[in-house]
């Protein structure tokens, strides 16, 4: 129940696990119809070498970790609370959230929650841009264009590398692969 998993975010927040135990990214949707737009959002970080962690701890070896969850701002506005108060205690850096339709208030409550962690928003569809960009002078977000969750998740990649040099080293090397393959491309237009 939702009940269950805000009480298991908070047992998680007062655990006070080291921090090579805890999940680095939360990649969070308003909705599970949100998946097959977010789930760029899940390539990325797995190029880039993060483990996915889908129980609290059972990820022990992967340097580094993200999980997700459905986290209605609508449905569930307590667990969209608790995800938000409690994401700092549980060791996430960074928070990618997805919602799409016109009223796309998860990425954009969750950032006025979870401050300073940072929240890397994503429109699902162009309609909900406006939504989650429409921020207050004095409660940011950081948000990428509609759809484009891969880029989201590169962005909390880059938060983590200012930390971790083998996040940076990752994102340069997959960089480097992505020039690689332009060239590649142009390489093989008038074969
Ligand atoms: C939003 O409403 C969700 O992020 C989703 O994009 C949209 C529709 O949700 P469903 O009705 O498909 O569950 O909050």
């Amino acid at each position: 129940t939702v009940e269950d998993l805000i009480d298991r975010l908070e047992a998680e927040a007062a655990a006070d696990a080291p921090p090579e135990t805890t999940p680095d990214v939360g990649i969070i949707m308003g909705s599970d119809s949100d998946l097959p737009v977010m789930e760029g959002a899940y390539d990325a970080l797995d190029e880039l070498g993060f483990a996915e962690q889908t129980e609290f701890h059972d990820a022990p070896d992967a340097r580094f970790t993200y999980e997700s969850y459905v986290v209605s701002a609508h449905r569930t506005p307590e667990l969209m609370y608790a995800y938000g108060e409690t994401a700092a205690a549980r060791g996430l850096d960074v928070i990618v959230a997805g919602a799409g339709g016109k009223s796309a208030d998860l990425p954009n409550m969750t950032a006025s929650v979870a401050y300073p962690i940072p929240v890397i928003g994503v429109p699902v569809q162009e309609k909900s841009v406006d939504s989650v960009i429409g921020m207050p002078t004095g409660a940011p977000i950081v948000a990428v264009d509609a759809g484009k969750s891969y880029n989201a998740a590169l962005s909390a990649a880059q938060v983590l590398a200012r930390e971790h040099d083998a996040v940076e080293e990752r994102l340069i090397g997959l960089h480097d692969e992505q020039k690689a393959g332009v060239a590649d491309v142009s390489a093989g237009l008038h074969d």
